[in-house]
């Protein structure tokens, strides 16, 4: 018997995997919200979820402790994607890259004027190549959440953040000032595993893809 484990993250990453999964016909028999079970059997006896951390995603399936994850473009980025094959996008949990300004900070000018900005981000990865770009020199600064504290505390000029409904922004008179990326979530199996377990993996890959394009 073959056995299957699926990474995922709880929150809006396992949400919209669900009837993803039910396509290829796999339903997790929990739901990481309320159980605070970190593997998760499935209705299949060979297929099983576990829970990680959305930054920890690649790092399973790159290492083949999973076969199978689901993480945002975003968070690839950051990985680099080493022993992962990227076959799908399932466009869920969509969302913008952008760089954000307090309300009143005049942006364009300071940029066109050649200031050293100080941009904090979680995603460094993709903010330094931003600003390489577009020649803009910066002083990086790297936190792990709450982005929007650092201008409003004096700690950076700009930030690099994940904007969906922008409420966030607004609630700490942040602007958007410049689109990075579109951000959507994909899988992204274990290369030796794709070659091992072939037939099974092909088969919940194709049964998503067809999912996806519904
Ligand atoms: O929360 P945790 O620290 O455990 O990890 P995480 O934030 O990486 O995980 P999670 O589950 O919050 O996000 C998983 C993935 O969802 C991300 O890697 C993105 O690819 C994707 N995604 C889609 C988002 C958003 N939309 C999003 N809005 N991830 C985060 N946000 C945050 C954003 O950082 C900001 O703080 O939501 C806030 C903005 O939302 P709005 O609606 O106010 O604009
Ligand atoms: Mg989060």
């Amino acid at each position: 018997m073959t056995t299957i484990t699926i990474a995922l993250s709880k929150g809006r990453i396992f949400d919209e995997t669900l009837p993803l999964l039910a396509a290829a016909g796999i339903v997790p028999a929990k739901n990481p919200e309320t159980s605070r079970k970190l593997i998760i059997a499935t209705n299949l006896p060979d297929v099983r979820v576990v829970i990680v951390r959305a930054s920890d995603v690649p790092t399973y399936v790159q290492y083949g402790a999973a076969d199978l994850g689901v993480a945002g473009r975003d968070v690839l980025i950051e990985h680099g994607g080493q022993g992962l094959y990227a076959p799908l996008d399932l466009k869920i949990a969509k969302c913008r890259m952008m760089v954000a300004v307090p309300e009143g900070f005049d942006y364009q000018s300071a940029v066109r004027q050649g200031a050293r900005l100080k941009v904090a981000s979680k995603y460094v990865k993709a903010a330094r190549e931003h600003f390489a770009a577009k020649g803009v020199h910066i002083d990086l600064i790297k936190l792990y959440g709450s982005m929007e504290l650092a201008p409003l505390a004096g700690l950076a000029d700009a930030i690099v953040d994940l904007v969906s409904t922008g409420s966030t922004l607004k609630a700490n008179k942040l602007v958007a000032v410049e689109d990075i990326m579109p951000i959507s979530s994909r899988l992204v199996v274990n290369q030796a595993a794709l070659k091992v377990k072939r037939e099974v993996l092909q088969q919940i890959i194709d049964a998503i893809a067809q999912a996806v394009e519904k």
